[in-house]
């Protein structure tokens, strides 16, 4: 893949991208989570006994769910295991730095009480109350940021939204009147109801044209100066690039602030048929990957129709955050490292330090790496007790070690 394609077509480069201040908290974060929650967690993935293929928050559109069959799910959407705290507690405890919730996706529901339109959590479902505003809430008390999804151009349940042809004709859609008269309300209302909010995540820019795109970033911006909107605004705007779904482009990308979204399993939204779980080790090679070619992650969960977290999920979020509990330093704050390019390490750098992060320890416990001025090497784990020697000549800087990798996942040399 080139690199276009990885950020083809909601490239959201700008002049100024990597200088603009109101980035520089976004830029340290390097790892958020991302929660796609909403009634499509009632069928899991299952329509009248048929596995439907894809992604679970797809179902609506992939088994062609009418309207009126597809609403019947909110009177069933009753999450009483829902607990804002614990979501914001293992989004810290993971070392999340920021959430990202689905406040409305492309089937139209709203997670948010909103006044324009009764389909909405608060007005359509037993459970009756705002899962955003208890979500903030957490998120206040618990002093992480929170940012939220919004689909601005799919909404199947909408009659002048994107993306519903088997309810609706296309051709009798008045789209701009959507983006005036709804999509502009919401995001105000989401805007203004929930405190702070650190980003805008906007996605699948299918049709909308660039004064469209330009008004959103405008209205965004004139309710929250701060709040960044990322790259999947469309037209080319925004206020950094999002990198196409569970993808990690193969070289460093400096020049852009970017981010992938990506996955735990294949599926975004809850699906009882998906258990294809990446490992631990897998999700923490991906983060230490895209942060070392400059880049943040933005890891999903899912939670079932009852609000509970998938097991694996919080498992794998919990090693997560004990191996960077131990490696934060050489995430948090750092810019990629001087060594690109390589298939069995990465390099992050943060003063006078670079990371070296060794993915295939060699048996032989050798690392030969290129010339390096190292006046010094230190495991980045206090607790690993084994030889440790470098030794720079010529063109090469080689580092001695054990036979044996001392971190199951991601071992970490810090060189001074
Ligand atoms: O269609 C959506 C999908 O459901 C999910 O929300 C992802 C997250 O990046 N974005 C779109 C596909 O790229």
């Amino acid at each position: 893949m080139t690199e276009m394609e990885y950020f083809k077509p909601e490239r959201g480069q700008r002049p100024g991208a990597n200088e603009d201040p109101r980035l520089d908290w976004w830029r340290a974060a390097k790892f958020g989570m991302f929660i796609h929650w909403g009634v499509y967690s009632i069928p899991a993935g299952v329509w009248k006994g048929e596995h439907i293929p894809g992604i679970g928050e797809w179902i609506m559109l992939r088994a062609e769910i009418p309207i009126p069959e597809y609403e019947k799910l909110a009177p069933q959407f009753n999450p009483v295991k829902y607990d804002a705290e614990q979501i914001v507690k293992l989004a810290k405890q993971a070392g999340q730095k920021y959430i990202v919730l689905t406040s409305k996706h492309h089937d139209g529901f709203c997670m948010f009480g909103s006044e324009e339109t009764d389909y909405n959590i608060v007005d359509a479902t037993p459970y009756g109350r705002d899962i955003l505003k208890d979500l903030a809430d957490a998120c206040a008390r618990e002093g992480i940021k929170l940012g939220l999804y919004y689909s601005q151009t799919q909404d199947w349940h909408h009659p002048d939204g994107f993306g519903n042809t088997w309810d609706f004709n296309e051709s009798e859609q008045d789209f701009g009147d959507y983006i005036d008269n709804y999509v502009k309300p919401q995001v105000r209302e989401i805007l203004t109801n929930y405190g702070p909010i650190c980003l805008i995540w906007f996605d699948t820019p299918r049709i909308i044209e660039r004064h469209q795109s330009q008004e959103l970033l405008n209205l965004v911006h004139s309710i929250q100066p701060d709040c960044l909107v990322c790259g999947r605004l469309g037209n080319k705007l925004g206020d950094y690039a999002t990198a196409q779904d569970n993808a990690i482009p193969p070289d460093l990308q400096a020049e852009i602030d970017w981010e992938t979204p990506a996955t735990i399993n294949d599926t975004w939204g809850f699906k009882t048929h998906d258990h294809n779980w990446k490992s631990t080790t897998q999700l923490i090679q991906n983060l230490v990957d895209i942060v070392s070619k400059g880049g943040n992650y933005l890891l999903n969960i899912g939670p079932d129709a009852q609000g509970a977290i998938p097991e694996p999920s919080v498992e794998r979020l919990q090693a997560m955050g004990a191996w960077l509990d131990v490696h934060g330093e050489s995430i948090y704050g750092t810019e990629p490292g001087p060594i690109q390019g390589e298939a069995d390490y990465r390099t992050t750098q943060k003063g006078d330090s670079v990371y070296l992060h060794v993915f295939d320890w060699p048996a032989s416990g050798r690392l030969v790496l290129p010339e390096l001025d190292v006046k010094s090497t230190t495991w980045l784990d206090a607790r690993v007790d084994a030889p440790l020697s470098v030794n720079c000549a010529g063109d090469s800087t080689t580092i001695l070690g054990p036979a044996a990798a001392p971190n199951e996942h991601v071992t970490v040399i810090k060189l001074t």
